[in-house]
């Protein structure tokens, strides 16, 4: 499995062949891998806010999925990386999944060019809550189902039907945990955004 760069040397500087930058969003429900993805994908060491689990949260936040988490997202994750032949550079930003932080989504997705929603099959309701509130504030989207081993796999038009996802909207599916794969589904939202970017161009030229 691919691991972030910065497990080596860290890279602490934009390349100098960065042009241009973009701030995206990963958002989804509660232990979908947001987290895990940022840092897979991240050339400088990601910054994570995370706590431990309490008993508070028994109940109220669902393990069952991910019964070794034993950390949770309290304010945000950030991680950096750059593409396109290192002409792009992407500032990352994970929003902590309970819809109990929706405050702090909101204030986070403000200026973001699109976001990332990562699911999970054997929970595709806690993404909702994120979708709903891309929808609400215009943000596009793509949608990455995290594959965990144990969860079930559905048609492409099931989880479409499931997630509400407009038809136009991508859906990928990766392995959070690895890097080339969750670069995979982010490259997916970058170009879907390219291709709505120059549709706007070409329509308000007419
Ligand atoms: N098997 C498997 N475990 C994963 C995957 N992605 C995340 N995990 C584990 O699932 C747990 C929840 O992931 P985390 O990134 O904290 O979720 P978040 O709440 O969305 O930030 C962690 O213990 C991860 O190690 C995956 O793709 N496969
Ligand atoms: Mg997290």
């Amino acid at each position: 499995m691919d691991s972030a760069p910065w497990s080596d040397p860290p890279v602490t500087y934009v390349p100098s062949t960065v042009t241009r930058s973009a701030k995206i969003v990963v958002a989804g429900g509660f232990g979908v891998g947001k987290t895990t993805l940022i840092g897979s994908v991240s050339e400088v060491k990601p910054l994570r806010m995370e706590e431990p689990i309490t008993q508070a949260s028994v109940g109220v936040d669902d393990l069952r999925g991910t019964p070794e988490k034993t950390t949770t997202t309290v304010a945000m994750d950030f991680g950096r990386i750059h593409m396109a032949g290192g002409r792009l550079a992407l500032y990352l930003f994970g929003l902590p999944g309970q819809a109990r932080f929706q405050p702090l989504w909101e204030d986070l997705t403000e200026g973001a060019l699109g976001c990332l929603v990562l699911a999970d099959t054997r929970d595709l309701d806690a993404s909702h809550d994120a979708l709903g509130l891309l929808e609400s504030c215009g943000v596009p989207y793509a949608v990455a189902i995290n594959a965990f081993p144990d969860a079930p796999s559905y048609p492409e038009a099931e989880l479409r039907e499931a997630l509400a996802l407009d038809p136009g909207t991508p859906l990928t599916v990766c392995d959070a945990r690895d890097r080339t794969s969750s670069l995979h589904a982010l490259i997916t939202l970058t170009e879907y955004l390219s291709e709505r970017r120059s549709a706007a161009l070409l329509e308000s030229r007419r």
